[in-house]
């Protein structure tokens, strides 16, 4: 199968709680290749543009708020079957609802600090990755 890219994002709650490396070892170990990584501190207008989508959900500026409040950690993974395999590592939104071994359960705090996110859809993985990221930043290295 033919390697696929999706974007995630370590959320503020998570970076805040000096939780970066757990969760990258989590993403290493479970076969995603990391093509590029960077730590923003995103500006309101960035936010509400990443999360448009949302625009019209009653938790929309709780959310920017929250997404917001510190630096990011933003990264471009790569495998088979990238998109589905990262939100299947990460579990549902909801943290109390996510399966024991997924990173929201064993991180997530909340419905809305959930520690971490990741692209729905290869439409949305692209859009998601040229906001963070472009192409000169992204690596492909091959693997020893
Ligand atoms: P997802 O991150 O699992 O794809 P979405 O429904 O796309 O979930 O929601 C985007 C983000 O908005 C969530 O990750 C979470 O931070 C926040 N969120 C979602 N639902 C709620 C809610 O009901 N209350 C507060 N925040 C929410
Ligand atoms: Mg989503």
């Amino acid at each position: 199968m033919p390697k696929e890219r999706t974007l995630a994002m370590i959320k503020p709650d998570a970076v805040r709680r000096q939780l970066i490396g757990a969760i990258i070892q989590q993403i290493e170990s479970a076969g995603f290749t990391i093509r590029a990584m960077k730590m923003v501190w995103l500006r309101p207008q960035e936010a509400q543009t990443f999360y448009s989508v949302h625009r019209n959900k009653p938790f929309f500026d709780s959310l920017i708020q929250y997404i917001t409040s510190g630096p990011v950690v933003a990264l471009v993974l790569e495998r088979e079957n990238a998109i589905t395999e990262l939100r299947n590592l990460m579990g549902a939104t909801n943290p109390a609802e996510a399966q024991p071994g997924t990173i929201r359960h064993q991180y997530g705090l909340s419905i809305e600090q959930n520690a971490i996110h990741g692209s729905d859809s290869p439409e949305n993985a692209q859009r998601e990755i040229a906001f963070f990221f472009g192409e000169r930043e992204i690596y492909t290295y091959e693997q020893p």
